[in-house]
């Protein structure tokens, strides 16, 4: 077969991926982005390019036939999911043994599917969790490009007050007062001026009509709009979609060598192409780039990676959970689908939880409170090869996720007691499942910085190979990842191209 050649070429268009492409670009190095998701931007039958959460088609999961929604139920009713036909749609949930993570699919990665906070972890966390890392630098430089890059911004403190679309927020934000716990505003890439002007009537709702995780139609800033935009605005940088990356090795030019099968809209591999580069960047995320590599070290296709090469995988401590609250304490029947605010209660030695005030717009009121906690969770997993079916397994148990559950279950019974409420026992499935700990929205680690790679991503043993995306941060930060990746893959490729490429 033929070989495609690039100088650079980068697996993956998330936020690792997406810094990587850009920054190469403006260097004037051609570079080629792989990624297995499709390009969203050509609008279906209705109009639109992604659907909703409340009426999901083809559009809104990876192959599926049947949605697999974070919320199970609703009055143990199974209402929620739908049926749908097998499609590459935006969001996949992968099951592994005793965990299942959810990713985006598509040119943007995550950033297609997530709720936009957009936040910066507490320094002397991020300290803990890198310890060789500069963390002046990091909160100098790194931290603000990424946040100017992303297009975060807050929204208005008075409209917050005001506006109906909030009312679950403010009436988390009392619950939390009642048991002396403190909130705070966090950011967001969801243009708030833009959701303002929705409320008003003057603009499509999108955030103010249920869209989220199948994909936000206006908006939201995801990747596409921003890195990726100004990645192929410098005239350097190809993506090519629907191609999934399955093997890694290098010739012996020292150069690297990758697989990847182009799929169709069913599904079927259509063809297997080659591809070789002198630098290659993996941005496929803590999942996609741990099973690359585990899978070329354990093959013997890259027999010198590290030991540290699949481990250190966490779930950033993520338990979802539902408060029932009392008649006169409404949510509101509308509500904006980007969160803006948390229960920070990190500081807490006993038990820190930092928890998001998450929506949940069913268009009617149902007077819950839903959080997504993050838990200072100390269990790791790893990832390893199973050479008999040649697939990657996740070792994460059951019994870590219940370490996260018991810290979510220690802050909101404080809630739940100050407030004389209780938990919601309908919403995941089963009468006994409180504590949705079973899923994470933030997979982290399996390719950890400063231990399978260099301080700067660099892979110890391969010269010219990185890791730029999730994978690098050691299964926990204590807040949503996203401006974290795109921090330290600034820091990355800054270094990068003055040392490894330049030079
Ligand atoms: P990611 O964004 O996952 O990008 C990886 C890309 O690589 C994807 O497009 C894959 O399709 C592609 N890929 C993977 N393997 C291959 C392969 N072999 N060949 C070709 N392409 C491949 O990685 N984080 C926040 O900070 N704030 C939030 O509000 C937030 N909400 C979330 C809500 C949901 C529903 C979800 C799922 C996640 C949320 N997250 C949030 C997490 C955040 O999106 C995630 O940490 C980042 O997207 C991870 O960035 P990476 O660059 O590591």
């Amino acid at each position: 077969d033929a070989v495609e050649s690039a100088p650079a070429v980068v697996v993956g268009s998330g936020y690792g991926g997406a810094v990587a492409a850009l920054r190469l670009g403006q260097a004037g190095i051609r570079t080629l982005v792989l990624e297995m998701g499709q390009l969203w931007d050509t609008a279906g039958a209705d109009g639109k390019v992604f659907c909703s959460t409340t009426a999901p088609d083809q559009r809104s999961m990876w192959f599926r036939n049947r949605t697999e929604a974070p919320l199970a139920t609703f009055l143990w009713l199974d209402v929620v999911n739908k049926a749908i036909n097998p499609y590459p749609g935006v969001l996949d949930r992968v099951h592994y043994d005793q965990m299942s993570v959810y990713v985006g699919r598509g040119v943007g990665g995550g950033s297609l599917v997530n709720g936009g906070m957009a936040v910066t972890p507490l320094k002397s966390y991020f300290a803990e969790q890198f310890p060789t890392v500069d963390a002046d630098e990091m909160y100098g430089t790194w931290f603000p490009r990424a946040r100017a890059m992303l297009g975060v911004n807050s929204i208005d403190p008075a409209w917050f007050e005001s506006t109906e679309w909030y009312r679950f927020t403010r009436t988390s934000r009392k619950a939390a007062a009642n048991a002396g716990l403190k909130t705070t505003f966090v950011p967001n890439v969801y243009d708030f001026g833009y959701m303002q002007r929705e409320a008003a009537g003057t603009a499509t709702k999108s955030a103010l009509a249920g869209e989220v995780i199948y994909g936000n139609n206006h908006g939201k800033r995801s990747l596409d709009k921003t890195y990726l935009a100004a990645a192929l605005g410098t005239g350097n940088v190809t993506i090519q979609t629907m191609e999934k990356v399955t093997s890694v090795s290098r010739a012996t030019d020292g150069s690297y060598l990758l697989t990847a099968e182009r799929i169709d809209n069913t599904g079927a591999v259509v063809e297997t192409k080659q591809y070789g580069c002198t630098y290659l960047f993996l941005g496929g995320g803590s999942l996609g780039t741990s099973e690359l590599l585990v899978r070329a070290r354990d093959t013997g296709a890259l027999p010198d990676l590290d030991a540290g090469v699949g481990a250190g995988w966490g779930t950033n401590g993520n338990v979802m959970l539902g408060r029932a609250n009392h008649i006169w304490d409404t949510v509101g029947a509308h509500q904006a689908t980007m969160p803006v605010m948390g229960i920070d209660d990190w500081a807490n030695p006993d038990n820190p939880v930092f928890a998001e005030i998450a929506p949940l717009p069913m268009g009617f009121e149902h007077w819950i409170s839903l959080y997504l906690a993050i838990t200072k969770n100390p269990q790791r997993a790893r990832f390893t090869y199973d050479s008999s079916t040649g697939a990657v397994k996740l070792g994460w148990t059951t019994a870590q996720s219940a370490v996260s559950a018991g810290m979510a279950k220690k802050l909101f019974d404080r809630v739940n007691a100050a407030n004389l409420t209780i938990y919601r026992y309908d919403l995941f499935g089963s009468t006994s499942k409180v504590f949705a700990d079973n899923f994470t929205y933030h997979p982290l680690g399996g390719c950890v910085l400063g231990e399978a790679t260099d301080d700067y991503g660099r892979v110890r043993g391969y010269p010219n190979l990185y890791v730029t995306d999730g994978s690098l941060v050691p299964g926990s930060i204590g807040v949503n990842p996203f401006v974290t990746i795109t921090a330290l893959a600034e820091r990355t490729l800054a270094r990068v191209l003055a040392e490894d490429i330049r030079s």
